[in-house]
């Protein structure tokens, strides 16, 4: 199945309690999104014009049966993105919670590690093992023919304590050795080849 297939499936939520009877739903600490970016913009289009909200969840088993349908790294083809971000926040420079941001960026391979760096940040994004869970936006998983990465975007790009922090505390999550950068939205916008701020 293509990923802009699978992408649009929708996926039936888990059956609520008061249906099932004995079956419990383990409510989340808050409500996340799941996005997709997996088709090219029309020539001419704004960026963003096929970034789309897939669905918006807030217990775990609805976590476990949309990453199992749909959202794992390895399933993306050509240029595209998975996203999972706070409900509320889009992922773009332009929402008010990531204006101020920035990222930190790990490179991975969908052949190899991607798809298990994925899924230890999404558990710890949404178990809330991050201490500055209240900085951070969400997390993106990028397919590229140079490369593929994940990015991990969070609020205060100028606070460099608490970046450092998060930087230190994800390569634990996504057990990285090599050194990972930090890059500011806002010197993406003026220059897309721009350095990263910060390394840990
Ligand atoms: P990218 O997809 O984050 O970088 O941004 P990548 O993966 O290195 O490059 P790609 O070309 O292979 O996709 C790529 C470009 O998309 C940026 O230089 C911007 O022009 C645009 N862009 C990316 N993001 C995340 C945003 C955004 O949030 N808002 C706007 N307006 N443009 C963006």
């Amino acid at each position: 199945m293509s990923t802009e297939v699978a992408a649009e499936v929708v996926v039936a939520p888990p059956a609520n309690d008061a249906e099932e009877g004995t079956k419990q739903s383990h409510k989340l600490e808050r409500k996340w999104a799941f996005w997709f970016d997996t088709t090219k913009p029309k020539q001419g289009a704004a960026w963003g014009s096929t970034l789309k909200k897939a669905y918006t969840f807030d217990t775990v088993e609805e976590f476990w049966c949309l990453y199992d349908q749909i959202f794992k790294p390895s399933k993306l083809t050509g240029n595209a993105d998975f996203h999972l971000f706070k409900a509320g926040v889009e992922p773009k420079w332009e929402d008010p919670e990531c204006a101020n941001g920035g990222k930190w960026t790990v490179s991975g391979s969908r052949k190899t590690n991607l798809d298990g760096m994925w899924l230890e940040t999404l558990m710890a994004l949404i178990g809330e093992q991050f201490d500055e869970a209240d900085d951070i936006c969400g997390v993106v998983v990028s397919a590229r023919q140079r490369g593929d990465k994940l990015s991990l975007w969070t609020r205060n790009a100028t606070n460099e304590a608490v970046q450092m922090s998060i930087g230190r505390k994800w390569k634990e999550i996504i057990d990285v050795t090599d050194k990972i950068s930090y890059s500011f939205h806002d010197d993406a916008k003026k220059d897309k080849s721009s350095r990263g701020r910060y390394s840990v």
